[in-house]
């Protein structure tokens, strides 16, 4: 069958995922092995490609968060493709500038607060396993994994947040007031509610008009074979719950491991759901594992 294929993919370990830190939109960036964990998902896609006879990605996206842009880079580097990055706002037009994509080697990256991790709350900054301690086993897991679980909302005057050097290296973490106003300005001017703390339920209905008016709208006006999508656990959660209709119970028992790239392949007709595999199925299985078990004692 034709269909249409969407590489989607968790950013590779981030310094708070390597810590065992809940990140959410604290902005961590990759470690090493986050950024050897993007260049292997590269090789994947190109081989995936090479063997199917399809082009590589015509256009990316990612979240507003560092992990998710390193990541792409990554990834687009290895292909040899350059980027064009861009933050889509209620203004991007998306006939003029998304659908005149050119078979060359630069390809359009759009950047959305859409995909970004779903905002953790008062978790933020806090390690797995304190956080399991103080909640127990049972609220724990509810509220990682349940449909409708929600951190408490976090202090917005008291947000971790990455301090820099001037060339850029990470110095740390420290606990202030976030420049959320700096960073996403032109999303507020549109009079989105930037959130406190989310549901995966919440994360699913801001993820729905990015996907379809963004994602799927583009490949239709552009007739495009691929793309390519760099999300976080919760974000790309989501998009498998829209894509294939998983339901609210299901989707509990569903962990995305980092840096491995899954398919998604959408009949071209109508951009139904036709199947779903990762490109790497038995390290993918091992590490979604490991992704559940954060926070409980290892067991040596
Ligand atoms: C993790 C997910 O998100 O944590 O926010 O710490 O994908 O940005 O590393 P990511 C975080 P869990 O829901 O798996 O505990």
């Amino acid at each position: 069958a034709d269909t249409f294929k969407l590489f989607i993919l968790r950013h590779g370990q981030s310094e708070l995922n390597s810590e065992n830190i809940f990140c959410g939109w604290i902005d961590a960036k990759l470690t090493e092995k986050g950024k050897s964990q993007a260049r292997h998902s590269a090789k994947l896609i190109r081989q995936f490609c090479n063997s199917n006879n399809i082009s590589l990605p015509q256009i990316g996206y990612t979240s507003r968060l560092v992990r998710t842009q390193q990541t792409m880079n990554v990834i687009l580097e290895e292909l040899e493709l350059k980027s064009e990055n861009h933050v889509i706002t209620t203004n991007t037009d998306i006939n003029e500038e998304l659908c005149n994509i050119e078979s060359g080697k630069s390809i359009p990256v759009l950047q959305t607060w859409r995909l970004n991790e779903r905002h953790y709350g008062s978790w933020q900054g806090q390690r797995k396993p304190d956080v399991l301690k103080e909640y127990g086993k049972e609220k724990y897991m509810y509220i990682r994994r349940d449909y409708n679980g929600k951190p408490p909302k976090v202090n917005l005057n008291l947000e971790m947040v990455q301090e820099e050097n001037d060339q850029g290296s990470s110095t740390g973490y420290d606990f202030k007031e976030p420049n959320r106003h700096l960073k996403y300005g032109s999303e507020e001017e549109a009079n989105e509610r930037l959130p406190e703390s989310e549901s995966l339920c919440e994360v699913v209905i801001r993820l729905k008009p990015f996907l379809n008016d963004i994602v799927l709208s583009t490949a239709k006006k552009s007739n495009q074979e691929s793309c390519i999508i760099v999300g976080h656990g919760s974000s790309v959660r989501s998009l498998l719950k829209i894509l294939e209709g998983i339901s609210d119970e299901d989707i509990k028992d569903i962990d995305i491991p980092n840096g491995i790239p899954l398919v998604i392949e959408l009949d071209r007709d109508n951009y139904s759901f036709v199947r779903k595999f990762y490109l790497d199925p038995e390290s993918a299985k091992v590490n979604a594992q490991m992704v559940r078990d954060e926070g409980f004692e290892k067991i040596t």
